[in-house]
């Protein structure tokens, strides 16, 4: 008996994993939720971001259970990257093949050099460009919703469809049965003739007719669609097989379909130099799809690939890409990272399989993390935002809330009295001080759209150009060898092409995407990112001098790289994604004209169209730069090379005009 039914289970499964083959095959996965527990209101692009005012506790209800938590407002971004391979320019024209992570989602901002990342609006639209696409992108969706920045292969929830399933009865899994002494002609079978679509929930299954009794079923669904009815119980007495009954349960399902074709045509050969480009802010949860398409030119391999947040705070080991302590994503699959923003500041990611290699090979991108205090409603005191500790009240004021109203980021960390108001404490080193206030309040006030690099409590990090800038080298011989057959020696790498933004001098300067005929002959953009760095002597805050911040961070896997300017200073902010500031709240910030990064290592830097500035709260500015063309270029003289030509490799230009 046991045996006959598992007999009848089995056929009953591969008749059901016939019939719902073409589903099955959609192993890649476009998710972005438009809501979770902790942004239960998700503002939408539109909307933008929310402002900051201070911790509140929220009481919220996951499945039933009761949950209360603290909560900083913020938003959900999404974004989707390829993992494969591509081809990019280098500053002498040589066409390099490269191990390389693609946009698959925010393809215009990425075009534009911004982060590609999206509200989950602009996320959950089919990619399209009005018919401007580029070879190489996908073909441009046609339906009445889509978008420049959506993601390539999402394609929008389908309406409810009712399944329809058949039974069949007795041994031998028929359409009569014959009741003997052995044969009860229970209902053993199920066929699904139609998965249907848009399930919420597995509908309740009835069986009538057919003469017998008790016959009760279980249906399963997956990705809306009903993928198996199983039998509970087979009852007996079935003479003909029985009218199956589905009966939709609860909401109707949201969950998108995936364009895997899509997918593939744009993911393949679609590498960027840097890979593509994250800005989200401090509060947010960042849900990070990374899709392996596979590398056509290595049909041989079957390199899985992970993203690592380098030095980011992050919670879950499952998410930090190491493979040798998480997982790593296969040819084939899609896998959705998933990080909170504690933190705001300048980290950068990379590929964590066979690091020397896959980061030699060109996976390696940026990631900043914006500050809370950007989000302060204008008029708001930032010291006083950092240093509240009420529950209640008004942001900005001595009663009001603040960051040290929530355990997470208070900070008592040099003795409590600067930070509590006259309170005094036993001083003691908080190694959790993440934000530590500035030593006094220097009345600083935030206005609308001002930003900075850090929650700085007294302004002294604003600024009002970003620039992302990545140190990294190639080895030509070693990309060569990579695309080819032979073996890799990773003590042999040595750079002859030194880049900034995966671009040697002169293309650091040129506008726009650079685009790279791949092995097929089509153009595809391959490094969007310029860094040249124009400021304005009157496009700041009031018709003010401009201010840069650069976010600039190495990857270079075989040497360091020294970055100094000529004429202009440069004001060191932050290093390794913190405040540059010590405990008791004293900015160490310095004056340099020379910076210097070992792979894995990042700054915050300022560079200012303004010479001499008074101090806080106005910086009002007394002697302007003079206008022109400023450089910034390594003294590692032979750097100042792109491979054979005896020119270029890592310099850019910071133009100042009127
Ligand atoms: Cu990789």
């Amino acid at each position: 008996m046991l045996t006959r039914h598992l007999l009848c289970r089995g056929f009953a499964a591969l008749t059901l994993a016939l019939i719902t083959l073409p589903a099955a095959a959609q192993t890649f996965m476009v998710q972005c939720p438009t809501s979770t527990l902790l942004h239960p209101n998700a503002p939408t692009s539109a909307a933008g971001e929310p402002a900051y005012t201070g911790p509140t506790n929220i009481a919220g209800n996951a499945h039933g259970v009761a949950l209360t938590y603290r909560s900083n407002g913020g938003a959900v971004k999404c974004q989707q990257i390829s993992g494969g391979d591509g081809y990019m320019t280098e500053g002498d024209g040589n066409q390099t093949f490269m191990f390389s992570f693609g946009p698959l989602s925010g393809l215009q901002k990425i075009r534009n050099g911004q982060p590609g990342t999206d509200f989950p609006d602009e996320f959950r639209k089919p990619y399209c460009e009005g018919g401007s696409y580029l070879n190489g992108q996908p073909n441009p969706y046609s339906g009445a919703s889509c978008g420049p920045n959506g993601a390539v292969g999402f394609v929008p929830p389908v309406g409810f469809r009712a399944a329809n399933v058949s039974s069949a009865v007795g041994v031998s899994n028929g359409t009569t049965c014959v009741v003997t002494a052995t044969e009860p002609c229970g209902v053993n079978g199920f066929i699904v003739n139609d998965a249907g679509a848009g399930y919420g929930a597995p509908p309740t299954v009835t069986i009538t007719g057919g003469g017998g009794t008790g016959a009760t079923a279980a249906a399963v669904i997956g990705n809306g669609s009903v993928i198996e009815v199983a039998p509970t119980n087979p009852g007996h007495g079935y003479t003909s097989a029985p009218t199956v009954t589905l009966t939709a349960v609860g909401a109707v399902s949201s969950i998108p379909q995936t364009d895997a074709a899509a997918i593939m045509n744009t993911g393949v050969m679609n590498g960027n130099i840097p890979a593509p480009l994250f800005g989200f802010d401090e509060d947010d949860e960042f849900f990070l799809t990374l899709t392996n398409v596979g590398m056509i030119m290595r049909p041989d391999l079957f390199e899985t690939h992970t993203v690592h947040f380098h030095g980011y705070p992050n919670a879950s080991s499952y998410y930090d890409g190491v493979p040798d302590a998480s997982l790593a994503i296969n040819i084939g699959a899609s896998f959705t990272y998933y990080y909170l923003a504690p933190d705001a500041g300048t980290y950068f990611w990379h590929c964590h399989i066979t690091p020397p290699e896959h980061l030699q090979m060109g996976m390696v991108g940026q990631l900043f993390v914006r500050p809370r205090q950007n989000r302060l409603p204008a008029g708001t005191d930032t010291y006083l935002a950092l240093t509240g500790s009420g529950t209640t009240g008004t942001i900005g004021t001595a009663a009001g809330p603040g960051q040290q109203s929530d355990l997470r980021t208070a900070c008592y960390s040099s003795g409590e009295s600067n930070l509590r108001f006259g309170a005094t404490g036993t001083p003691t080193a908080d190694i959790l001080c993440s934000t530590p206030a500035p030593a006094a309040d220097s009345g600083f006030t935030h206005a609308a759209g001002y930003k900075y690099v850090y929650n700085d409590g007294d302004g002294s990090t604003r600024y009002d150009i970003d620039v992302p800038i990545q140190i990294h080298g190639f080895d030509p011989n070693f990309h060569f060898v990579g695309m080819t057959f032979n073996p890799e020696g990773f003590s042999d790498m040595k750079d002859k092409y030194f880049l900034l933004n995966g671009r040697s001098y002169p293309d650091t300067i040129t506008t726009g995407a650079i685009t790279t005929m791949a092995s097929d002959g089509l153009q595809r953009p391959s490094q969007p990112l310029p860094s040249l760095i124009t400021l304005s002597l009157s496009g700041g805050p009031g018709g003010t001098p401009q201010r840069a911040a650069l976010r600039i961070s190495d990857l270079d896997v075989s040497e360091y790289q020294t970055l100094a300017s000529l004429g202009m200073p440069m004001q060191l902010v932050g290093y390794n994604a913190k405040i540059l500031r010590d405990q008791a709240g004293n900015n160490l910030y310095y004056t340099t004209n020379s910076i210097t990064l070992g792979g894995g290592e990042s700054l915050d830097v300022i560079i200012d169209a303004c010479a001499v500035r008074g101090p806080a709260p106005a910086y009002t500015c007394t002697t302007p730069m003079p206008t022109g063309t400023y450089f910034l270029y390594t003294p590692n003289l032979d750097h100042l090379a792109n491979d054979a030509e005896n020119f270029g490799g890592l310099m850019t230009e910071v133009v100042i005009t009127n």
